[in-house]
């Protein structure tokens, strides 16, 4: 467990996850009734609550930010007092009906957690700790309660009012008119949720396995309902898919999704009203590239699969959070993976996985799945709580197979429905159906760091024998000194070198122990490791390899994934050696590229993930010290000997038969996609040509992804056609919020010596506002992740980056806190950026009125 720093400590105390106990009162009731006003709503809410176990102690009710204007105790007057944020009640039985009357501004609140106001809309975001911004309630996910929700507004402004559950009644009183709803499933106050607003509903339905009719309905403004049918039609297929696959049927007779601008991150899961940023919800092939569709499909589908991992079981506490979000990633991934392509999908998994969590568990702020400490829980929905907690339920499902994985999932949900359970209940219910002991892989949710695996591959031909030397370590993380070995389970092959072909059946290897060998037999030809296939466990492997043994596997490894990494090796080697300034041979990179390039059998969305170079971070990353100036240098040095050597070939694949610019079948995606990936590299080689081309692709572009495309390559490009197709760009889509944050994000983006001077004009820009979070991650998030800009030896970047974080914090805390960790990592740096950086971290965290979410990420950065 990472030590709180002294710096934090007084002013906020870190949670404990030792610490748990079970609540002192219980709420099976609540009754909320709202007068709904953007500048002043009422909320009158009334609790019966229950004394849970023996104990004397009074009933604490969380707040954040609000005042009591009338609380009683079953109707007569209430003894109690403010704590802090939080009101005390004196309750002398067992159990009482306590009533509180709140007012509330949602116009003011910027920090778009509790009620707000979004372009005009009136909606809710209570995960985690939003419900108390709301009204007074032990506000934590053990406390279980139904709700009746009544709702009551001015009927011209805001006609539609929607609340969880079912609509029971409704009816009007002059100008205003009211709905009241009621959730028949207890849930935690974090899963509330109510909309008010001038929206219209793309309806339509679904029928349950059971045969039940379930309407579905997705709420937008009206000018937008064109754009839901791919967001219904990915509803509809996640609803079966759940049911197939996980035998889980949707328990409502109303399922609603609310789609919102202003949003601090992608959706939420409330019971029966998932509310949802709209970049999840709205997409046509004019807007919306066929990388936005593919998130659509996955954020919906996580959405809904929520409702069982998450609503109907839901977290004992906020240390299990991976229970719900490690679950229902990886019950994501599966489905977007049965829709298209396995491999592609796995490769795009993996691929984020090593760009978002790997950097969090090498870095400052590393924590374990299941973290032990927090200051602020809004600073742990992390990559490592969800995309790595995903992981750990595919290491699960690996090692159990598919049929005791399944019996384990349904006795999990049969053992802890209407509860609030823990990581713990998880493995538990694996094991209890499985017969198979887990035990081994708790460790997976309390230790933290990536761990390293070293391969080294020896072969006898005298005994027509090979040896595999496998020897792992896990390196220190914050509070974490010293690591224990971890079990990992690697499905390996040995390919032959001239064969080419599988000559070992695929073995599951578990690698539990600090080193571990294993021989193969009967081994007649040089052996090649195929090792970590389909990536079976979330560690780095560092293989000895001979020479010419990545190139050979990047032609056969009959796993796609274990091919795929192949030549993404031969690549980081290449580019490694290039940033550490030393002379490289590109011909292995450019045969492995061309041999994917020319192959008939591989589908064009494989071969794009295959021949996309690995990010600059993702070099930096696996470099002891990070070098930007160099890795750029590098990078494009290769880009651009790719684009030399292969023109033909990108030629092939720029130019290839087009397909409809709203078809979204794999060829359609693969083919744009890999035509992207051409112009880019075709441009490296020669930056004229490319602008042309480029240029010709975006005027004639009859979908977004072209169209993205081709700006991607331009924004690089020193040439009269960027700024013609920007400013085209701009003029087309300036009224689209959606798209306008794709114009930020590509200037951003770009590649460019000229990048950060480029991002601190647009941040003054009239459509630049710090108040959405998409048009803060669009500019300023797009801006830090762009390694080679955003650390710029002069230390603007940095600059750059602290005062909009110090800026965005007085507004949306949350949010800004999401901008912190490429600051942190100073000390991959060399002293000069890392003296620039701290010198960041250090006057944001001098601001007076820092928020504690900022500050916690800050303070953890420092030390
Ligand atoms: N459960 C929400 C995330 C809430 C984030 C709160 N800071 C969305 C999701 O994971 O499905
Ligand atoms: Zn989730």
């Amino acid at each position: 467990m990472a030590d709180i720093p002294a710096s934090v400590a007084p002013a906020h105390n870190a949670i404990r996850r030792e610490d748990y106990s079970a609540p002192d009162w219980l709420v099976p009731e609540i009754s909320l009734d709202f007068t709904l006003d953007p500048k002043r709503t009422r909320a009158r809410s009334t609790l019966t609550v229950v004394r849970n176990g023996a104990h004397d102690r009074p009933l604490r009710l969380d707040g954040d930010e609000l005042t009591a204007l009338d609380v009683t105790v079953d109707g007569g007057e209430a003894r109690w007092s403010m704590d802090g944020a939080a009101v005390v009640v004196e309750v002398d039985g067992n159990s009482a009906k306590v009533e509180i009357l709140v007012e509330l501004d949602p116009a003011a609140n910027s920090k778009l957690t509790g009620l707000y106001a979004s372009g005009g809309i009136l909606c809710t975001q209570c995960e985690s700790e939003g419900f108390r911004r709301i009204t007074f309630f032990p506000d934590r996910p053990d406390v279980l309660s139904r709700y009746r929700v009544r709702m009551t507004a001015d009927a011209s402004r805001f006609p539609v009012l929607l609340a969880n559950g079912n609509l029971i009644a409704s009816g009007a009183e002059g100008a205003s008119h009211w709905a009241e709803w009621e959730d028949p499933f207890p849930k935690p106050s974090y899963l509330f949720a109510m909309v008010a607003g001038d929206l219209a509903a793309n309806r339509d339905h679904f029928t349950t396995m059971s045969g039940r009719k379930v309407d579905l309905a997705i709420w937008v403004r009206e000018a937008d309902l064109a754009k839901t049918a791919h967001a219904m039609a990915s509803l509809k297929a996640a609803m079966a898919w759940d049911e197939r696959v996980y035998g889980r049927e949707y328990d409502l007779d109303l399922f609603n999704i609310v789609a919102v601008d202003d949003f601090n991150f992608g959706a939420m899961e409330n019971k029966g009203l998932n509310i949802f940023n709209s970049r999840y919800v709205l997409a046509d092939a004019d807007t919306a590239t066929d990388g936005d569709f593919d998130a659509i499909a996955g954020v919906v589908a996580h959405e809904y699969f929520h409702n069982w991992s998450g609503d109907r079981v839901t977290c004992r506490d906020w240390f299990q959070l991976s229970l719900k979000e490690g679950f229902t990633v990886f019950r994501d991934q599966s489905f977007s993976a049965d829709q298209g392509s396995h491999a592609v999908k796995r490769i795009e998994d993996v691929r984020l996985l090593r760009a978002a969590q790997f950097p969090e568990d090498s870095g400052p702020l590393a924590h374990p799945v299941r973290p032990e400490s927090y200051i602020e829980i809004s600073n742990f929905y992390t990559a490592t709580v969800y995309n790595k907690g995903a992981e750990l339920i595919r290491m699960f499902a690996t090692v159990l197979g598919p049929e005791k994985f399944r019996a384990g999932t349904d006795l999990y949900f049969e053992r802890h429905d209407g509860t609030a359970a823990t990581c713990d209940d998880f493995v538990t219910a694996l094991e209890d159906a499985s017969g198979v002991d887990l035990s081994a892989f708790r460790i997976w949710y309390s230790q933290a760091g990536t761990p390293r695996v070293t391969a080294r591959l020896t072969h006898d031909a005298a005994t027509r024998t090979a040896r595999l030397d496998l020897a792992q370590s896990v390196p220190p993380t914050a509070g974490q000194p010293d690591k224990q070995p971890m079990p990992i389970p690697l499905r390996t092959a040995l390919i032959g070198a001239s064969s080419g072909a599988e000559i070992t059946e695929e073995r599951l290897i578990l690698l539990d122990l600090p080193s571990h060998s294993i021989l193969f037999e009967n081994i007649d030809e040089p052996p090649l490791l195929s090792i970590n296939r389909n990536f079976s466990a979330p560690v780095i492997i560092d293989a000895a390899r001979r020479l010419g043994e990545l190139e050979r596997l990047a032609e056969c490894d009959s796993d796609p994934f274990a091919r795929y990494e192949a030549i993404q090796d031969l690549m980081l080697a290449a580019l490694i050696s290039a940033a550490r300034g030393q002379s490289i041979d590109t011909t292995p990179v450019v045969a492995a590229i061309g041999n994917m390039l020319r192959s008939d059998s591989l589908d064009p969305a494989y071969k794009s993930e295959a021949i996309l170079l690995p990010s600059e971070s993702v070099i930096g990353d696996r470099m002891e010290l990070v070098d930007p100036d160099a890795i750029h240098g590098a990078r494009e040095q290769l880009r651009a000997a790719i684009g030399r050597a292969l023109s033909s070939e990108l030629g092939s694949a720029l130019f290839a038969d087009g397909f409809a610019g709203d078809d979204l079948s794999p060829d359609a995606k693969g083919g744009r996609r890999l035509r992207s990936i051409a112009l880019g590299l075709i441009a490296a080689a020669d930056p004229s040509r490319g602008a042309e081309l480029a240029k010709a692709q975006f005027d004639a572009a009859d979908n977004m992804t072209d169209r993205q495309g081709a700006l991607a390559a331009l924004v690089s490009l020193d040439a009269e056609q960027r700024s013609t197709a920007l400013d085209a760009f701009y003029d087309r889509y300036q009224g689209d919020a959606l798209v306008l944050d794709k114009w930020f994000g590509l200037q951003a983006a770009a590649q460019r010596a000229d990048t950060p001077q480029a991002v601190e004009a647009l941040a003054l820009h009239k459509d630049f506002t710090l108040t959405n979070p998409n048009r803060l991650r669009a500019l300023v998030g797009s801006f830090a992740m762009n390694q080679w800009a955003f650390h710029d030896a002069s230390g603007r970047g940095y600059r750059f980056l602290a005062d909009m974080i110090i800026a965005a914090d007085r507004i949306n805390p949350q949010t800004a806190a999401k901008l912190v960790p490429p600051l942190g990592r100073w000390r991959r740096f060399k002293p000069n950026r890392a003296a620039l950086m701290r010198a960041e971290l250090e006057r944001i965290v001098s601001v007076a009125s820092v928020s504690k979410d900022v500050l916690e990420q800050v303070s953890k950065s420092l030390v």
